[in-house]
């Protein structure tokens, strides 16, 4: 039994290192900023490293609210779907990047990405 564990240990965390390539990495960690996530949330926090004003849904949000568009600087994705990023509300604008897997979690994002998403859907696949 134990061996099946950490096997798939290992892989979920490939598959989190996968989703997010081309950002900077960190598995979840049990940080106090990351414990304000609820459980089967997607949430977006305002600074790197999970601080700051914190958003979060266990739902596609049509429009995060004045307080955090255009300020998500890191994420982490507790919900068992995938969520895809928008740079408008109402999911418009295109995506900020790729779709993030179940437990992806970014506590930087690139320049490219940062200070962007508006919406976010919740889905059993990626949409972007
Ligand atoms: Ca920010």
């Amino acid at each position: 039994m134990a061996p099946r564990s950490r096997s798939r240990a290992r892989g979920l965390v490939a598959l989190t290192i996968l989703v997010v390539a081309g950002g900077t990495v960190r598995a979840p960690t049990a940080g106090a900023a990351m414990n304000d996530c609820p459980p089967s949330h997607f949430c977006v926090w305002e600074h790197a490293d999970y601080t700051g004003r914190l958003y979060s849904s266990s739902a596609s949000t049509a429009y995060i609210g004045a307080l955090m568009n255009d300020r998500t600087t890191s994420y982490w994705n507790r919900t068992r779907m995938v969520v895809s990023l928008y740079q408008d509300a109402d999911y418009h604008g295109g995506c900020v990047m790729q779709p993030i897997s179940p437990n992806g979690a970014v506590f930087l994002l690139p320049e490219w990405a940062n200070d962007r998403v508006s919406s976010f859907r919740v889905a059993s696949g990626g949409l972007c």
